[in-house]
């Protein structure tokens, strides 16, 4: 079967691409993405400075996923402007995360990668892990007021990435800013924000960062991503693309993305704990699962979950 999809009218190889995050931050690491069968490039959310994100331990690895609290480590926005022309002898979309920490953050940088080699703009709404700031996605009002800012700066597509919402009123709340607006994509979902790992033994959390506090990550969270994904993908207007992301370790989880009506996924604690291999993996785990399903291709499959 044909993997490859379509993201705002741009084409994607196949259907697996990295989430912003893990292992996309320095320029060797982008690189190694480029080389890999990843169908994209994704890098590290970005800010107005670098920053060296919150102290360590700041990950941990669980049973089912991972739990994080980074906060948003990275090289500052002006290095990225100057990697990403390296990363187009790829030829595969390249795809700039941008995260800043205010509205004004985040109409300059937006604006500057308009200039850039980027073929896309995920502007994150969504970071859960920077002390005293919260979650842009789920202040409504606020939300309205970035999307207005940031999306007459420019015709690259622009898409924004969400945080889990678990109720049907801020579902449609949420679609119903995003129609607004040009945005042409969303990618859904982040990590689960401000949840608590314990370690009986230690009697203490798994991470450092604000008491603990830390985004969940993985298997634990995929039920809430295909919810999120087939909500918006009722909700929204066909022309405005979906990033599936949150717990895709194989082929089967991507396909559940794809029934849920995802038009690619992206892959965040897996490669983190595995390596740009796991791409290839996935790959040849959903064209397995496909064929084996008689499907031909991406759209012969797309949103075609059964109700009972
Ligand atoms: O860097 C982080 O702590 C981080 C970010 Br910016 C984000 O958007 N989501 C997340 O789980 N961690």
């Amino acid at each position: 079967p044909n993997l490859s999809t379509k993201i705002a009218d741009v084409n994607f190889d196949s259907y697996i691409l990295n989430a912003s995050g893990p292992r996309c931050t320095t320029e060797t690491e982008l690189h190694n993405l480029g080389q890999s069968d990843s169908a994209a490039i994704m890098t590290k959310s970005c800010t107005l400075v670098a920053r060296e994100g919150n102290p360590e331990p700041r990950y941990k690895a669980l049973p089912q996923g991972s739990i994080q609290s980074m906060g948003l480590p990275n090289l500052g926005y002006k290095a990225y402007l100057e990697i990403l022309p390296r990363l187009t002898q790829y030829n595969k979309p390249i795809i700039a995360s941008i995260s800043g920490l205010s509205i004004n953050d985040n109409v300059e940088m937006v604006r500057a990668f308009q200039q850039s080699a980027a073929d896309l703009l995920e502007v994150n709404f969504s970071c859960p892990n920077v002390p005293g700031k919260p979650q842009l996605g789920y202040d409504f009002e606020q939300t309205d007021k970035a999307l207005a800012a940031i999306t007459k700066l420019g015709d690259k597509p622009l898409g924004i990435k969400l945080p889990a919402y678990f109720d049907f009123n801020h579902f449609e709340t949420v679609a119903n800013i995003l129609k607004k607006y040009p945005v042409k994509f969303i990618s859904s979902i982040n990590s689960i924000g401000n949840t608590l790992v314990i370690d009986p033994e230690t009697q203490s959390p798994v991470i450092k960062p604000k008491a603990g506090f830390g985004g969940l990550c993985g298997s634990y969270i995929k039920p809430i991503g295909l919810a999120n994904v087939n909500a918006f993908r009722e909700l929204l207007p066909k022309e405005i693309s979906i990033f599936g992301v949150g717990g895709v370790y194989t082929g089967t989880d991507a396909f559940e993305y794809l029934l849920a009506g995802a038009d690619a996924v992206q892959v965040a604690t897996c490669y983190q704990e595995q390596d740009v291999n796991c791409f290839t993996r996935i790959k040849n785990e959903l064209a397995q699962l496909l064929a084996s399903k008689n499907y031909q291709n991406i759209d012969a499959a797309k949103g075609q979950l059964q109700l009972l």
